[in-house]
């Protein structure tokens, strides 16, 4: 019997309704481009994610390269080292230049104080990221952005609901991208999605993921490949009705998670913000070497031995990969606090299938 507690697992539509969904498609022979499911997915994001325009994509890096091309941006682009690859990765496909910004303790995202000295006559653009779904600063980041022209594109991946005082965080900005991988708290398989404010900006997108097309014969942009098939709109539609329950389990591991973990010396962990919906899609722990007594390696490593399987997301931070270390931004110096806490993180096993045995033994490696 396979013993291993992964990190997540996928939320995953019943088959036979499924199986209703995959008939009617056959009996159309309409398995992509913007196909029915497709149409009745992004109406049924738009209600449940409270947003007015929304555009699915096939996976959720091809939103980030999309929004940062729709928007013309050029130069320079300021994010945060502390993050899925993908993220910088976007940039550097647009041909602009990442320029990384220390991160904040509190929310593990972009810090807003860092961001102005970072400013140069080639900024165009501020790329944050709602590190595990916690909001980072958007108000702050906004006055800085308005104050100096740029535009801000959010790396929402991990924000799949999350709102603030009753508002979704996929709001703010310019737009806002969101990742339906396997490994996320609503997925489509592979998928993503580009949020935005307005129509005409939903149709230029919509030109954008599919080459460029606007119409049979006209081909407006450079555009690439990256729209959502049939199957997985299908999938997408049904895991939609299950989502909130899937949150729902995953609060009760957190809630747990914090009441064995709170008087443990040298382990940090984020507790819930006030006025904030959050969708605990990751739990990240944060270890104090030498308060707790022993390294966060040697934790991890105890835990894999064990077939605890959790995480260390974000570990290496992207600016110490080949492709960025040698920008003056990716120095440890400019960066300690994300130096300081990829060294820490573990993300512990965390997603709705979670038995309370289960959430027993992670702990039982944790707690000593
Ligand atoms: N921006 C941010 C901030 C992101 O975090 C990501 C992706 C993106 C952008 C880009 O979005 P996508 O283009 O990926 O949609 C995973 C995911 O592949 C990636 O989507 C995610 N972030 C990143 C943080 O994590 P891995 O390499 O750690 O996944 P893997 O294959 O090791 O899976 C982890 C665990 O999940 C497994 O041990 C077991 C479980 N699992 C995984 C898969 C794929 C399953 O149970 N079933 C599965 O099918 O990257």
């Amino acid at each position: 019997m396979d013993n291993k507690i992964t990190v997540t697992s996928p939320l995953l539509p019943d088959l036979e309704a499924l199986n209703e969904m995959l008939k009617e498609i056959w009996a159309s022979k309409w398995v992509t481009n913007n196909g029915q499911f497709h149409q009745q997915l992004e109406r049924a994001l738009c209600e449940y994610l409270k947003v007015p325009y929304i555009s699915v994509f096939t996976n959720g890096t091809l939103p980030l390269l999309t929004a940062l091309q729709a928007l013309r941006i050029t130069g320079e682009v300021i994010t945060t080292p502390y993050s899925f690859v993908a993220t910088t990765h976007s940039i550097w496909w647009n041909g602009c230049h990442p320029v990384f910004v220390d991160i904040e303790e509190e929310t593990c995202g972009i810090n807003p104080d860092k961001i102005e000295a970072a400013i140069t006559p080639r900024t165009s653009a501020i790329m944050p990221v709602h590190c595990y779904g916690k909001p980072v600063k958007m108000k702050r980041i906004q006055e800085i952005a308005d104050k100096y022209g740029l535009k801000v594109v959010y790396d929402a991946a991990h924000a799949f609901g999350v709102e603030v005082d009753g508002e979704s965080v996929l709001n703010a900005g310019d737009m806002s991208t969101l990742s339906f991988h396997a490994t996320k708290v609503y997925n489509t398989v592979e998928g993503g999605a580009l949020v935005m404010h307005d129509e005409q900006t939903k149709r230029r997108i919509d030109y954008l993921k599919n080459f460029g097309f606007a119409g049979e014969t006209e081909v407006v942009a450079p555009g690439i490949n990256s729209k959502m098939d049939e199957v997985r709109a299908a999938y997408g539609l049904l895991n939609l009705k299950q989502v909130d329950q899937a949150i729902n389990r995953r609060r009760q591991v957190a809630q747990r998670y914090r009441e064995a973990l709170r008087n443990i010396p040298g382990v940090r962990f984020f507790d819930d913000m006030p006025g904030v919906r959050h969708n605990y899609s990751y739990f990240p722990i944060f270890i104090n070497a030498e308060e707790y007594g022993m390294t966060r390696d040697d934790l991890y490593f105890k835990m894999k031995s064990a077939d605890v399987l959790g995480r260390r997301y974000f570990y290496p931070l992207i600016s110490t990969f080949s492709t960025y270390r040698g920008l003056r931004s990716a120095s440890p110096e400019n960066l300690p606090v994300a130096t300081r806490i990829a060294n820490e993180v573990i993300c512990l096993p965390m997603h709705h299938e979670l038995s309370e045995a289960d959430v027993e033994r992670v702990l039982s490696l944790i707690v000593k």
